[in-house]
């Protein structure tokens, strides 16, 4: 039986990891995006050609050498915002999606994740969180979430979005910060993330909150649905896997709905055009912040649908925060849910799927050994990555043999 396949987040030539790293550190399969293209708009062919050669041939040696690395997902193609709120214009969007879908086809890259979150892509309120053995972690921090919400945002109504323990809690949080800290919070949370949306003020991110308001929940979903019906026969034509990606964290923030994240949220966009195009990212990390969302049950019962693995663990505690444990450690049963993941895979082979081998890739790494003095794409430094590839590669590998050894 066959692994997964083993891909890396390459945020293009500007990455401080290079893609030698990368083949390196023993990956086959790249995940990246054109993130200068604006979005909303069409990624050309020739744009998404000229990435594809990048990755696959190493042109500083001569002649050139095949790298032994593919395009394996684009992540993402974003998702305009007026497509998410359910505006006017947003036809015009779908349609510039439609078209780069069918790009992407043409150019043979075979995976495309996307997210629907409105406003913010993912989220946290500490990219330095210290571990006890000195390295660093990604956490969102619940009571600092809400001080920045209620006491520096100053959100119109958002204490109705709060319990009144809660915002207690925050207004204890926000007592205690000093200004450096507050203007920290505030750029972890809407200066921009790697890979999320662009950066904004304070005054833009309340404008675009207020783009939203009045959209409810149901609405959301619906326009989600839109999106859907429109995209996912082009992406059928085009043989593109569409990998919607869960909501990080998943819950509402800002008083805005989010509608990707749970068990129950990915079964209602699967159900919206049935077909193996229309399928989800399992990222264990974001889905995992909730107790309630079973990781293994969700495989076992919309596995063939599941379409991109990423693959971290994350600790939660009771107020409703969390930091990003290591890979192995953590909320999240790693070992059951590679062992899922594989099961579905050999569905997949005896039912003469041709997606047999699932891309996955280790998502968010610590900030460890020499990377602790570089400056590195918070969660995604080269070592921290290297390490939760390498064990959840062995895990995979202890899964698979000693299945068979079992047998004998
Ligand atoms: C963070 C990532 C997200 C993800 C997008 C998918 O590390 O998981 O940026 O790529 O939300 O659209």
């Amino acid at each position: 039986m066959n692994g997964m396949e083993q891909t890396w987040r390459w945020y293009g030539p500007d990455d401080p990891v290079t893609l030698t790293d990368i083949r390196q550190a023993g990956a086959t399969g790249i995940v990246t995006a054109l993130h200068e293209i604006p979005i909303g708009e069409v990624w050309p062919v020739a744009a998404i050609l000229e990435r594809k050669r990048i990755i696959e041939l190493d042109a500083a040696v001569t002649p050139p050498r095949r790298r032994g690395l593919r395009w394996s997902v684009i992540e993402s193609v974003p998702v305009h915002e007026d497509i998410k709120m359910g505006a006017p214009s947003r036809d015009r969007y779908i349609a510039n999606y439609q078209q780069t879908l069918r790009h992407a086809g043409q150019c043979g890259v075979p995976t495309v994740c996307y997210n629907f979150m409105p406003v913010l892509d993912w989220t946290r309120t500490d990219l330095e969180f210290e571990l006890e053995d000195g390295s660093r972690a990604l956490r969102f921090d619940a009571p600092e979430f809400a001080a920045f919400d209620l006491f520096i945002l100053q959100r119109p109504g958002a204490e109705k979005d709060y319990t009144p323990a809660e915002v207690k809690a925050a207004r204890e949080q926000f007592a205690a910060l000093t200004p450096e800290h507050k203007a920290v919070l505030q750029q972890n949370i809407i200066a921009g993330l790697p890979g999320g949306q662009q950066g904004y003020t304070l005054a833009e991110f309340q404008h675009r909150l207020d783009a939203y308001r009045g959209v409810t929940e149901e609405q959301m979903r619906e326009n989600l649905a839109y999106f859907l019906r429109a995209i996912v026969p082009v992406a059928e034509e085009a043989g593109i896997k569409l990998a919607i990606h869960p909501d990080d964290p998943p819950t509402p923030l800002f008083g805005v709905p989010r509608v990707v994240s749970t068990e129950e949220d990915l079964r209602f966009i699967c159900g919206v055009h049935d077909s193996i195009y229309n399928g989800f990212t399992l990222c264990t990390g974001s889905l995992g912040v909730r107790a309630d969302n079973d990781l293994v049950g969700i495989i076992k019962r919309l596995g063939s649908k599941l379409n991109f693995a990423h693959l971290r663990s994350t600790q939660r505690d009771e107020a409703g925060s969390f930091f990003e444990a290591a890979h192995l450690e953590g909320d999240v049963d790693m070992f059951r849910v590679i062992r899922e993941i594989l099961k579905e895979q050999r569905k997949r082979v005896a039912l003469g799927r041709s997606d047999a081998v699932i891309p996955m890739r280790a998502d968010h790494g610590h900030t460890i050994l020499d990377d602790l003095h570089k400056k590195t794409n918070p969660g995604y430094s080269a070592i921290g990555l290297l390490r939760g590839m390498a064990e959840l590669r062995g895990l995979e590998m202890g899964i698979i043999r000693s299945e068979a050894f079992f047998k004998q």
